[in-house]
């Protein structure tokens, strides 16, 4: 046995002073305690010692050990708690993780895609409150008081004559009071409606359009909306338009397309007629024009209305409304 026990702790509490971090005061504390350690090959060398010298060191290594003991725990603690130790910290020179991408919402693509059309044939994009009065959400839009659309069942009333709107033409109607014609604009925003099932949420998104000018006629409305059909569906994409009724439009029509999925063989989504419905379309109401103070006879336009969740449906194939609205990462990383 070449060191003394008085030795081994003068090493081990020296070397305990400098120790910088965690690991290597575990490998300290294996060096001087360990199986294999000086400690505990100097106990074991006891035996091997002259009979007489045996209990003195014994004593002292057992005495020694136990003070190194605490020594090393209290250096642990130590090194824990003042924030020195580098045990585990960040290795700057790993290259990074990469964050993973997210991207947007299925509706937020298409309402991008479909205002992205209408904008590059010189619409602007207006916004107005989801938050509606009665008037501009209904009344200023010749739908009458005893109209179904202002029953209970379809509309979220917030007070007597405040609702939430439903659809994006209150947003047209406050334009027109604050700009003269000629005006091109999209709507886009959340509506909301009283009904919920499997087709239907409380909440969905809409895309309005009004073109209001000198000599506007039904011929504009197709040829614009042809375009739009175009820009958004395939560029040769079959459409037509059949007659419809809305208060707040004379004529009015409602734009199909043919059938995305089956091509016109007829399937479910197309309830085997070929076709799918995709807008309603007309020429603005007299009377609107007239509740907006537009001279009737100087102008003239169209406007159109339609729901992006559908449209978002047939464009990338989902069968669910639902999936729109649940935020489930593993369906919207999909687009
Ligand atoms: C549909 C039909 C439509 C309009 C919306 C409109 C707005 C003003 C004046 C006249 Cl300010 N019309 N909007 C016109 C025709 C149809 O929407 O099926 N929407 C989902």
């Amino acid at each position: 046995m070449n060191d003394s026990i008085k030795q081994i702790r003068e090493e081990a509490l020296n070397a305990l002073r400098e120790v910088p971090d965690t690991g290597a005061l575990q490998s300290l504390s294996t060096a001087f305690l360990g199986r294999k350690g000086r400690v505990t090959s100097f106990l074991r060398n006891i035996a091997s010692l002259p009979v007489e010298e045996r209990p003195k060191a014994g004593q002292e290594a057992n005495r020694v050990k136990k003070e190194l003991e605490a020594a090393f725990e209290a250096a642990l603690e130590k090194l824990a708690s003042d924030g020195t130790d580098m045990t585990g910290a960040i290795d700057v020179t790993l290259p990074g993780r990469k964050p993973p991408f997210g991207s947007l919402h299925p509706v937020t693509q298409i309402t991008r895609l479909i205002c992205g059309v209408f904008e590059r044939i010189g619409f602007d994009i207006a916004e107005g409150p989801e938050v509606e009065s009665d008037y501009y959400n209904f009344e200023a839009l010749n739908i009458p008081k005893d109209h179904p659309a202002r029953d209970m069942q379809d509309t979220f009333y917030v007070s007597d004559n405040v609702v939430l709107r439903t659809h994006t033409s209150p947003i047209q109607i406050r334009y027109m009071t604050t700009h003269t014609p000629p005006v091109r604009i999209i709507a886009p925003g959340r509506v909301y409606r009283c009904d919920s099932d499997l087709t239907h949420t409380p909440m969905f998104h809409q895309v309005e359009g009004l073109l209001v000018d000198r000599d506007i006629s039904f011929g504009d409305l197709k040829g614009v909306l042809t375009t739009f059909i175009r820009g958004v569906f395939d560029a040769n994409t079959d459409i037509r338009f059949r007659p419809s009724f809305f208060p707040f439009t004379e004529p009015s029509a409602e734009l199909d397309i043919r059938c995305v999925i089956c091509g016109g063989k007829g399937c479910n989504v197309c309830s085997h007629t070929g076709w799918l419905e995709i807008l309603g379309c007309g020429m603005v109401h007299p009377a609107v024009f007239e509740n907006v103070g537009y001279d009737t006879r100087a102008n003239s336009g169209f406007a159109f209305g339609m729901g992006i969740e559908r449209i978002a449906m047939l464009k990338f194939g989902i069968n669910d409304l639902r999936l729109f609205f649940e935020s489930d990462i593993r369906f919207l990383r999909q687009f």
